[in-house]
Protein backbone atom coordinates (compact mmCIF):
# COMPACT_ATOMS: atom_id res chain seq x y z
CA UNK A 1 0.00 0.00 0.00
CA UNK A 2 2.80 2.31 0.78
CA UNK A 3 5.08 1.50 -2.15
CA UNK A 4 1.73 2.07 -4.42
CA UNK A 5 1.24 5.40 -2.91
CA UNK A 6 5.23 6.17 -2.99
CA UNK A 7 5.23 5.22 -6.78
CA UNK A 8 1.99 7.59 -7.23
CA UNK A 9 3.69 10.31 -5.38
CA UNK A 10 6.50 10.14 -7.47
CA UNK A 11 4.38 9.45 -10.65
CA UNK A 12 2.52 13.14 -9.54
CA UNK A 13 5.91 14.75 -9.02
CA UNK A 14 6.93 13.32 -12.94
CA UNK A 15 9.75 11.42 -11.28
CA UNK A 16 9.20 8.33 -13.13
CA UNK A 17 8.43 9.98 -16.28
CA UNK A 18 12.02 11.33 -16.98
CA UNK A 19 13.17 11.22 -20.07
CA UNK A 20 16.57 13.19 -19.01
CA UNK A 21 17.11 15.03 -22.28
CA UNK A 22 20.70 16.27 -21.62
CA UNK A 23 21.42 19.99 -22.86
CA UNK A 24 24.77 21.27 -23.10
CA UNK A 25 25.70 24.96 -24.25
CA UNK A 26 22.49 26.70 -22.24
CA UNK A 27 24.77 29.92 -22.37
CA UNK A 28 25.13 30.20 -26.03
CA UNK A 29 21.18 29.04 -26.35
CA UNK A 30 19.95 31.81 -24.36
CA UNK A 31 22.83 34.56 -26.15
CA UNK A 32 20.93 33.52 -29.16
CA UNK A 33 17.51 34.02 -28.11
CA UNK A 34 18.52 36.88 -25.86
CA UNK A 35 16.40 36.04 -22.90
CA UNK A 36 15.94 33.88 -20.35
CA UNK A 37 13.50 31.47 -20.12
CA UNK A 38 12.13 31.08 -16.41
CA UNK A 39 9.69 28.47 -14.82
CA UNK A 40 7.71 29.81 -12.13
CA UNK A 41 4.74 29.74 -10.02
CA UNK A 42 1.47 30.64 -12.15
CA UNK A 43 1.13 32.95 -9.22
CA UNK A 44 2.43 32.81 -5.39
CA UNK A 45 2.69 36.48 -3.91
CA UNK A 46 6.17 37.17 -2.70
CA UNK A 47 7.95 34.32 -4.66
CA UNK A 48 5.99 34.62 -8.59
CA UNK A 49 3.55 36.89 -9.19
CA UNK A 50 2.82 39.14 -12.33
CA UNK A 51 1.57 42.54 -11.00
CA UNK A 52 -1.64 44.70 -12.53
CA UNK A 53 0.76 45.72 -15.08
CA UNK A 54 2.41 42.44 -16.08
CA UNK A 55 5.46 42.88 -14.19
CA UNK A 56 6.82 39.57 -12.52
CA UNK A 57 8.33 39.74 -8.99
CA UNK A 58 9.41 37.80 -6.29
CA UNK A 59 12.18 36.31 -4.67
CA UNK A 60 11.98 33.22 -7.18
CA UNK A 61 11.48 35.82 -10.12
CA UNK A 62 14.36 37.46 -8.44
CA UNK A 63 17.13 34.40 -9.05
CA UNK A 64 16.83 34.56 -12.92
CA UNK A 65 16.14 38.16 -12.98
CA UNK A 66 20.26 38.09 -11.62
CA UNK A 67 21.10 35.71 -14.59
CA UNK A 68 19.89 37.85 -16.88
CA UNK A 69 21.82 40.83 -15.31
CA UNK A 70 25.18 38.44 -15.26
CA UNK A 71 24.17 37.36 -18.74
CA UNK A 72 22.48 40.52 -20.52
CA UNK A 73 23.67 43.36 -18.28
CA UNK A 74 19.98 44.06 -18.15
CA UNK A 75 17.45 41.86 -15.46
CA UNK A 76 14.70 42.30 -17.52
CA UNK A 77 15.96 40.10 -20.29
CA UNK A 78 13.66 37.16 -18.63
CA UNK A 79 10.67 35.46 -20.46
CA UNK A 80 8.53 34.04 -17.69
CA UNK A 81 6.38 30.75 -18.24
CA UNK A 82 4.25 30.22 -15.69
CA UNK A 83 4.51 25.90 -14.26
CA UNK A 84 2.21 24.11 -12.11
CA UNK A 85 3.27 21.36 -9.86
CA UNK A 86 2.57 18.59 -11.79
CA UNK A 87 4.49 19.63 -15.39
CA UNK A 88 7.38 22.17 -13.69
CA UNK A 89 10.61 19.13 -13.76
CA UNK A 90 9.14 18.24 -17.78
CA UNK A 91 8.79 21.77 -18.31
CA UNK A 92 13.03 21.97 -17.53
CA UNK A 93 13.96 18.92 -18.90
CA UNK A 94 12.23 19.07 -22.70
CA UNK A 95 14.24 22.69 -22.90
CA UNK A 96 10.98 24.51 -22.86
CA UNK A 97 12.79 26.93 -19.84
CA UNK A 98 16.45 27.62 -18.95
CA UNK A 99 15.69 27.91 -15.42
CA UNK A 100 13.20 26.11 -12.80
CA UNK A 101 12.44 28.87 -10.32
CA UNK A 102 9.27 27.61 -8.86
CA UNK A 103 8.99 27.09 -4.74
CA UNK A 104 10.31 23.99 -5.28
CA UNK A 105 11.86 21.77 -2.79
CA UNK A 106 15.39 20.19 -3.06
CA UNK A 107 15.19 16.73 -2.78
CA UNK A 108 17.25 13.31 -3.17
CA UNK A 109 15.03 11.94 -5.93
CA UNK A 110 14.35 15.43 -7.61
CA UNK A 111 18.13 15.71 -7.88
CA UNK A 112 19.57 12.02 -8.38
CA UNK A 113 16.62 11.15 -10.88
CA UNK A 114 14.87 13.42 -13.23
CA UNK A 115 17.90 15.12 -14.98
CA UNK A 116 18.04 17.87 -13.78
CA UNK A 117 20.40 20.04 -10.99
CA UNK A 118 19.62 21.23 -7.91
CA UNK A 119 21.30 25.05 -7.67
CA UNK A 120 21.30 26.28 -4.29
CA UNK A 121 18.69 27.32 -1.82
CA UNK A 122 17.13 30.35 -1.82
CA UNK A 123 14.75 30.31 0.72
CA UNK A 124 14.68 27.58 3.88
CA UNK A 125 11.19 26.44 4.43
CA UNK A 126 9.31 23.87 6.25
CA UNK A 127 5.44 22.30 5.74
CA UNK A 128 3.08 24.21 8.07
CA UNK A 129 -0.32 24.48 8.33
CA UNK A 130 -3.04 27.23 8.43
CA UNK A 131 -6.65 26.78 10.37
CA UNK A 132 -9.63 29.29 11.45
CA UNK A 133 -8.73 30.37 14.63
CA UNK A 134 -12.55 28.79 15.59
CA UNK A 135 -10.33 25.67 15.33
CA UNK A 136 -8.81 26.18 18.22
CA UNK A 137 -5.54 24.21 17.75
CA UNK A 138 -2.74 25.38 19.67
CA UNK A 139 -0.39 22.86 17.17
CA UNK A 140 -0.54 20.10 14.53
CA UNK A 141 -1.14 17.04 17.04
CA UNK A 142 -4.76 18.82 18.21
CA UNK A 143 -6.07 18.54 14.68
CA UNK A 144 -6.59 14.72 14.76
CA UNK A 145 -9.28 13.40 12.60
CA UNK A 146 -9.44 17.18 10.43
CA UNK A 147 -9.70 17.65 7.17
CA UNK A 148 -6.80 18.87 5.87
CA UNK A 149 -6.34 20.16 2.27
CA UNK A 150 -3.51 20.07 0.21
CA UNK A 151 -2.00 20.84 -4.06
CA UNK A 152 -1.42 17.80 -5.75
CA UNK A 153 2.48 17.12 -7.39
CA UNK A 154 4.31 18.53 -4.22
CA UNK A 155 6.31 16.90 -1.54
CA UNK A 156 3.91 17.63 1.49
CA UNK A 157 1.17 14.00 0.63
CA UNK A 158 4.25 12.25 1.36
CA UNK A 159 5.28 14.46 4.23
CA UNK A 160 2.00 14.10 6.03
CA UNK A 161 1.53 10.88 5.38
CA UNK A 162 5.18 9.83 6.87
CA UNK A 163 4.20 12.05 10.06
CA UNK A 164 0.73 10.64 10.54
CA UNK A 165 2.24 7.30 10.37
CA UNK A 166 5.03 7.90 12.76
CA UNK A 167 2.68 9.71 15.16
CA UNK A 168 -0.49 7.48 15.18
CA UNK A 169 -2.85 10.28 14.04
CA UNK A 170 -5.10 9.93 10.70
CA UNK A 171 -6.55 13.46 9.11
CA UNK A 172 -8.59 12.84 6.11
CA UNK A 173 -7.23 14.15 3.23
CA UNK A 174 -8.46 16.05 0.09
CA UNK A 175 -6.44 16.87 -2.52
CA UNK A 176 -6.86 19.70 -4.62
CA UNK A 177 -5.08 21.58 -7.92
CA UNK A 178 -4.42 24.91 -7.53
CA UNK A 179 -3.76 27.67 -4.42
CA UNK A 180 -7.22 29.20 -5.46
CA UNK A 181 -9.04 26.55 -5.15
CA UNK A 182 -7.15 25.20 -1.73
CA UNK A 183 -8.45 28.96 -1.01
CA UNK A 184 -12.08 28.36 -1.68
CA UNK A 185 -12.08 25.26 0.06
CA UNK A 186 -10.89 26.74 3.13
CA UNK A 187 -12.96 29.56 3.19
CA UNK A 188 -16.19 27.60 2.48
CA UNK A 189 -15.31 25.13 5.09
CA UNK A 190 -14.54 22.04 3.08
CA UNK A 191 -11.37 22.00 4.93
CA UNK A 192 -10.60 22.52 8.49
CA UNK A 193 -7.01 23.01 7.57
CA UNK A 194 -4.85 23.56 4.87
CA UNK A 195 -1.14 22.55 4.66
CA UNK A 196 2.00 23.71 2.38
CA UNK A 197 4.91 25.38 2.31
CA UNK A 198 4.39 27.49 5.27
CA UNK A 199 5.61 30.62 3.37
CA UNK A 200 3.07 29.51 1.14
CA UNK A 201 0.60 30.03 3.90
CA UNK A 202 1.94 32.80 4.69
CA UNK A 203 0.67 34.43 0.93
CA UNK A 204 -2.28 33.13 1.42
CA UNK A 205 -2.79 34.57 4.43
CA UNK A 206 -1.53 37.57 3.58
CA UNK A 207 -3.46 38.61 0.35
CA UNK A 208 -5.29 35.14 -0.35
CA UNK A 209 -8.65 35.30 2.21
CA UNK A 210 -10.31 38.17 2.98
CA UNK A 211 -9.81 38.58 7.23
CA UNK A 212 -6.11 37.53 7.54
CA UNK A 213 -6.84 37.46 11.09
CA UNK A 214 -9.65 34.86 11.12
CA UNK A 215 -6.44 32.75 10.74
CA UNK A 216 -3.19 31.62 12.05
CA UNK A 217 -0.47 29.65 10.76
CA UNK A 218 0.63 26.75 14.26
CA UNK A 219 3.66 26.63 15.04
CA UNK A 220 4.69 23.21 13.84
CA UNK A 221 6.89 22.84 10.60
CA UNK A 222 6.51 19.11 10.13
CA UNK A 223 9.45 18.87 7.29
CA UNK A 224 12.27 20.89 6.00
CA UNK A 225 11.46 21.97 2.66
CA UNK A 226 14.62 23.95 1.24
CA UNK A 227 13.42 25.15 -2.18
CA UNK A 228 15.82 26.67 -4.82
CA UNK A 229 16.00 27.04 -8.73
CA UNK A 230 17.39 23.79 -10.56
CA UNK A 231 18.59 23.86 -13.94
CA UNK A 232 19.40 20.69 -16.64
CA UNK A 233 21.96 17.79 -15.78
CA UNK A 234 25.28 17.75 -18.19
CA UNK A 235 25.60 21.66 -18.22
CA UNK A 236 28.15 22.63 -15.66
CA UNK A 237 29.07 25.82 -17.01
CA UNK A 238 25.11 27.27 -16.54
CA UNK A 239 24.76 25.59 -12.72
CA UNK A 240 28.39 27.53 -12.34
CA UNK A 241 26.66 30.57 -13.68
CA UNK A 242 22.98 30.40 -11.62
CA UNK A 243 24.50 29.00 -8.57
CA UNK A 244 27.36 32.05 -8.37
CA UNK A 245 24.56 34.81 -9.44
CA UNK A 246 22.47 33.69 -6.32
CA UNK A 247 26.14 33.54 -4.34
CA UNK A 248 26.44 36.67 -5.18
CA UNK A 249 23.64 38.39 -3.85
CA UNK A 250 24.48 36.11 -0.70
CA UNK A 251 28.45 37.97 -0.83
CA UNK A 252 27.01 41.63 -1.23
CA UNK A 253 24.65 41.09 1.84
CA UNK A 254 27.98 39.79 3.83
CA UNK A 255 29.83 42.92 2.69
CA UNK A 256 27.48 45.35 2.81
CA UNK A 257 27.29 45.86 -1.10
CA UNK A 258 24.07 47.29 -1.99
CA UNK A 259 21.99 48.16 -5.07
CA UNK A 260 22.39 52.18 -3.89
CA UNK A 261 26.24 51.60 -2.91
CA UNK A 262 27.44 49.29 -5.26
CA UNK A 263 29.15 51.81 -7.71
CA UNK A 264 30.61 53.82 -4.67
CA UNK A 265 31.92 50.21 -3.03
CA UNK A 266 33.78 49.72 -7.16
CA UNK A 267 35.25 52.65 -6.97
CA UNK A 268 36.61 53.09 -3.08
CA UNK A 269 36.14 49.87 -1.43
CA UNK A 270 39.61 48.50 -0.86
CA UNK A 271 38.19 44.99 0.79
CA UNK A 272 39.73 42.18 -1.46
CA UNK A 273 36.37 40.01 -1.40
CA UNK A 274 34.48 43.11 -2.80
CA UNK A 275 36.49 44.04 -5.41
CA UNK A 276 36.57 40.47 -6.75
CA UNK A 277 33.54 40.85 -6.12
CA UNK A 278 32.74 43.71 -8.28
CA UNK A 279 35.01 43.03 -10.86
CA UNK A 280 37.93 45.26 -10.17
CA UNK A 281 40.17 42.39 -10.01
CA UNK A 282 40.48 39.05 -10.30
CA UNK A 283 38.57 37.87 -13.91
CA UNK A 284 35.53 36.01 -11.94
CA UNK A 285 33.29 36.90 -14.73
CA UNK A 286 35.34 36.25 -17.71
CA UNK A 287 35.90 32.72 -15.63
CA UNK A 288 32.09 31.61 -15.82
CA UNK A 289 32.09 33.07 -19.33
CA UNK A 290 30.45 36.33 -19.21
CA UNK A 291 31.49 39.94 -18.67
CA UNK A 292 33.63 40.79 -15.11
CA UNK A 293 30.47 43.41 -14.20
CA UNK A 294 28.32 40.62 -13.93
CA UNK A 295 27.88 40.72 -10.21
CA UNK A 296 27.88 44.58 -10.47
CA UNK A 297 25.04 44.29 -12.83
CA UNK A 298 22.78 41.96 -10.25
CA UNK A 299 23.45 44.19 -7.62
CA UNK A 300 22.61 47.75 -9.51
CA UNK A 301 19.50 45.77 -10.91
CA UNK A 302 18.11 43.10 -8.10
CA UNK A 303 19.75 43.85 -5.11
CA UNK A 304 21.65 42.39 -2.26
CA UNK A 305 19.91 39.14 -1.09
CA UNK A 306 18.28 41.15 1.80
CA UNK A 307 17.00 44.04 -0.37
CA UNK A 308 15.38 40.96 -2.46
CA UNK A 309 14.19 38.86 0.33
CA UNK A 310 12.68 42.04 2.39
CA UNK A 311 11.40 43.68 -0.84
CA UNK A 312 9.00 40.43 -1.69
CA UNK A 313 8.80 37.97 1.59
CA UNK A 314 9.95 40.19 4.62
CA UNK A 315 9.27 43.87 6.06
CA UNK A 316 8.41 45.18 2.72
CA UNK A 317 6.17 42.78 2.09
CA UNK A 318 2.46 40.96 2.70
CA UNK A 319 4.12 38.01 3.84
CA UNK A 320 5.82 40.02 6.20
CA UNK A 321 8.32 36.93 7.23
CA UNK A 322 11.37 37.30 9.21
CA UNK A 323 14.94 36.29 8.35
CA UNK A 324 14.86 33.38 10.52
CA UNK A 325 16.58 30.70 8.52
CA UNK A 326 17.19 32.88 6.12
CA UNK A 327 19.33 34.99 7.55
CA UNK A 328 23.10 34.78 7.56
CA UNK A 329 25.44 32.36 8.97
CA UNK A 330 27.02 35.36 11.23
CA UNK A 331 23.41 36.31 12.46
CA UNK A 332 22.12 32.29 13.92
CA UNK A 333 20.51 31.82 9.87
CA UNK A 334 21.52 29.31 7.52
CA UNK A 335 22.76 31.76 4.50
CA UNK A 336 26.45 31.51 4.09
CA UNK A 337 28.20 32.45 0.75
CA UNK A 338 30.90 30.38 -0.42
CA UNK A 339 34.40 32.69 -0.57
CA UNK A 340 34.74 34.86 -3.20
CA UNK A 341 38.22 33.77 -4.08
N1 LIG B 1 7.85 23.08 -2.26
C1 LIG B 1 6.89 22.05 -2.59
C2 LIG B 1 5.55 22.62 -2.97
C3 LIG B 1 5.56 23.35 -4.25
C4 LIG B 1 4.19 23.61 -4.81
O1 LIG B 1 3.92 23.29 -5.94
N2 LIG B 1 3.33 24.19 -4.04
C5 LIG B 1 1.97 24.41 -4.35
C6 LIG B 1 1.45 25.22 -3.22
S1 LIG B 1 2.51 25.19 -1.83
C7 LIG B 1 1.72 25.18 -5.59
O2 LIG B 1 2.49 26.02 -5.94
N3 LIG B 1 0.60 24.89 -6.24
C8 LIG B 1 0.07 25.61 -7.32
C9 LIG B 1 0.11 24.89 -8.62
O3 LIG B 1 0.51 23.72 -8.68
O4 LIG B 1 -0.21 25.54 -9.62
C10 LIG B 1 7.41 21.20 -3.73
O5 LIG B 1 8.41 21.54 -4.35
O6 LIG B 1 6.80 20.17 -3.99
Amino acid sequence: MLRLFVLAAALAWGLAAAPGVAQAGTLDNVRQKGTIACGVNVGLGGFSMADSAGVWKGLDVDACRAVAAAVFGDASKVRYVPLTSANRFTALQSGEVDILSRNTTLTFLRDATVGLRMVMTNFYDGQGFLVRKTVKAGNVKDLAGATVCMLQGSTHELNLADWMKQNNIQFQLVLLDTTDVLIKALLSGRCDVASSDSSNLASIRGAGVPNPDDFVILPDRISKEPLGPMVRRADDQWLDIVRWSMMAMLEAEEAGVTSANADDMLARSTNPTVQRLLGKTGDFGKLLGIDNAWALHIIKQVGNYAESYERNVGKGSSLKLDRGPNDLWSRGGLMYPIPFR
